[in-house]
């Protein structure tokens, strides 16, 4: 299963939901569906996606929030598992696309590489209710669609090839981004 095609398959439901994801391959993938002005491209700050997402949930509850991860970034800011497992926002999602791969940054092999690490059990060990393991994208939808359903905090861990876009480049800079991000939650209500 490709990244792309699991982000392409959410892009509709993610329209009315506030949207955080890793840097790189994860963010061009979504920009290049067409960007919104609800996705929040975390630049530089690797691992950081789902503790902004964790803050956004709390703050904005009656807001669904969705956290496009990589393994990479989970690995390393592995205790946000345990962090969103404590405060449990029910509106939060938090997609972790597992490629084995720091695939943004030349293809080096994760922890997760080979089935090493298992971040779907370590999220069920940190005590997040809702885990699923997706290997095909008829999974993934399942587990996606089933989470949106759901009024409870969900983590999914989608095994997808170590393939990314053939180019980079956005035209919104972090800071840009930023300020259009949080004037969208503003005028939201
Ligand atoms: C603290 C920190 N270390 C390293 C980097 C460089 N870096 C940017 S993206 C990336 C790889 C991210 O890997 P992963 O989360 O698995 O996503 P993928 O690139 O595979 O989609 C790295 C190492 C960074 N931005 N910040």
């Amino acid at each position: 299963m490709k990244r792309s095609e699991c982000i392409k398959a959410l892009y509709e439901e993610l329209e009315d939901c506030l949207v955080v994801t890793i840097m790189g391959a994860c963010a061009q993938e979504l920009y290049d569906l067409g960007h919104r002005e609800n996705f929040f491209y975390l630049q530089h700050a690797m691992g950081l996606a789902s503790s902004i997402g964790l803050g956004l949930a709390l703050n904005r509850p009656h807001d669904r929030v969705v956290v496009l991860d990589g393994d990479g970034s989970v690995l390393m800011n592995l205790g946000t598992l345990t962090t969103l497992a404590r405060y449990r926002p029910a509106n939060l999602i938090h997609i972790i696309f597992d490629n084995g791969s720091l695939l943004s940054t030349g293809g080096f092999a994760s922890h997760t590489t080979s089935g090493i690490t298992d971040l779907a059990a370590i999220a069920r060990g940190a005590g997040v209710p809702n885990v699923a393991l997706t290997t095909t994208a008829y999974e993934f939808m399942e587990a996606s669609a089933d989470a949106f359903e759901r009024n409870e905090l969900s983590v999914i861990v989608a095994k997808v090839e170590a393939t990314g876009p053939d180019h980079f480049g956005m035209d919104l800079k972090l800071p840009e981004n930023a300020f259009r991000f949080e004037r969208y939650i503003k005028e939201k209500n």
